[in-house]
């Protein structure tokens, strides 16, 4: 198949999951063509299938913001029918469901059909999505879209709640490339973070309010009053500052260290004891079937997607949203080395059910049902 892809091209969440989809198809035969405004982070090599189109973005001193889905579905509609493709797939509902419509109508003019699938998310759906000032574009252009998926049983239920929709959501989750997410042998990390062999606890993220990362911090404090332990906190975003603040006001500068945006992220969870994602939201939790991966349990919270990835008691445990004393408890047993490997082993077992050959085929189906029913 001739597939266009669209996402936003930065670190974490949709893009990640878009820019891996289309390298697994691409080297499954199929011919990929990305479409976004600067070269996905993860695409830096040559392949002869895969194809990255950038979206121009005129300005003009008339325009406070430039018209981004103007040029995208633009840009669409020139890729679609000069590189003769058979589907579009875009990852975020806004704006690349409004505009993959836009384009799908201007190309039908042409007399060209483009089948559209749309991907939900997260926040398209369970933060941005449902704000008035978006809400009606989003419902109609899912409902226009000749596919729809979700990465999560819980997002497709919020999906149904919140927006008022008539056509079926199929339920694809996330997956993880375990040629990549493996446990590396990298002891003389662990040697020069943790030299006394503390425990290591881990957290990456975007670092926006919706991850909770004071919680982070505010466990780690708390754990760290009872066993050695060191703390890791990759990733880079508005909160950060905020973060840094906290750590000196507690005085635990010294066992924290912020590793910004590290892009070779399995070298850190190779050397990880538990990971944390204490999310206020989270509609499936990439990051942590990345650390499952890797052989890290995982402490989280119990919204969203994420009950459909952590399996309480057994790969890690899930707590309340904020519960700082739970989760205290929880990543104490965790973390005690009588019950460590044992939940080591049961989320190495648990990503193996994400692995990107099992999820890869249900996409080349739900692909070939929409261009056969479109
Ligand atoms: O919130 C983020 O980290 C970014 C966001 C995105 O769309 O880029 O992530 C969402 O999509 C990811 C990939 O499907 C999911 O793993 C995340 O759980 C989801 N984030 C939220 O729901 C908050």
């Amino acid at each position: 198949m001739k597939i266009g892809i669209v996402c936003y091209p930065t670190f974490g969440g949709s893009g990640v999951v878009a820019t891996e989809l289309g390298k697994a198809l691409s080297a499954k035969g199929h011919e990929i063509h990305f479409i976004t405004y600067s070269q996905p982070t993860r695409l830096d090599f040559f392949s002869e299938n895969l194809f990255y189109h950038e979206v121009d973005i005129k300005s003009y001193p008339l325009f406070e913001h430039a018209p981004y889905e103007l040029a995208l579905a633009s840009k669409m509609v020139n890729v679609v029918r000069y590189e003769e493709l058979d589907l579009l797939h875009v990852h975020y509902a806004i704006p690349h469901a409004s505009a993959a419509y836009m384009a799908k109508q201007i190309l039908k003019k042409q007399g060209i059909n483009i089948p559209v699938v749309t991907t939900l998310h997260g926040t398209d759906i369970t933060l941005v999505g449902k704000d008035p000032s978006y809400e009606p574009v989003v419902t109609f252009s899912i409902n226009e879209s000749d596919g729809v998926t979700a990465v999560s049983e819980d997002l497709k239920k919020d999906t149904l709640l919140h927006f008022d929709i008539h056509i079926p959501i199929e339920v694809i989750p996330n997956f993880i490339d375990l040629n990549r997410f493996k446990k590396q042998k990298k002891e003389h990390f662990k040697r020069a973070i943790c030299p006394m062999n503390e425990k290591l606890l881990v957290h990456t993220s975007n670092f926006r309010k919706v991850k909770r990362v004071e919680d982070v911090i505010r466990v780690f404090f708390e754990v760290r009053k009872v066993i050695p332990a060191k703390l890791l906190l990759v990733g880079d975003g508005p909160e950060r500052d905020k973060m840094e603040r906290l750590c000196r006001q507690l005085g635990t500068c010294e066992d924290i260290r912020f590793l910004g945006k590290l892009e070779a992220v399995e070298e850190v969870l190779s050397v990880a004891d538990l990971f944390l994602m204490p999310s206020e939201k989270e509609s499936f939790g990439l990051a942590a079937l990345e650390a499952m991966a890797c052989e890290v349990p995982l402490l989280t919270s119990n919204v969203g997607g994420i009950p459909e990835l952590n399996i309480n008691g057994e790969t890690g445990f899930l707590c309340e949203v904020g519960n700082i004393s739970e989760m205290t408890e929880k990543a104490l047993f965790i973390l005690d080395d009588k019950n460590l490997p044992g939940f080591k082993k049961n989320a190495l077992a648990r990503a193996k059910m994400f692995d990107v050959s099992a999820i890869l085929p249900r996409y080349e189906a739900f692909y070939a049902k929409t261009i056969e029913n479109s």
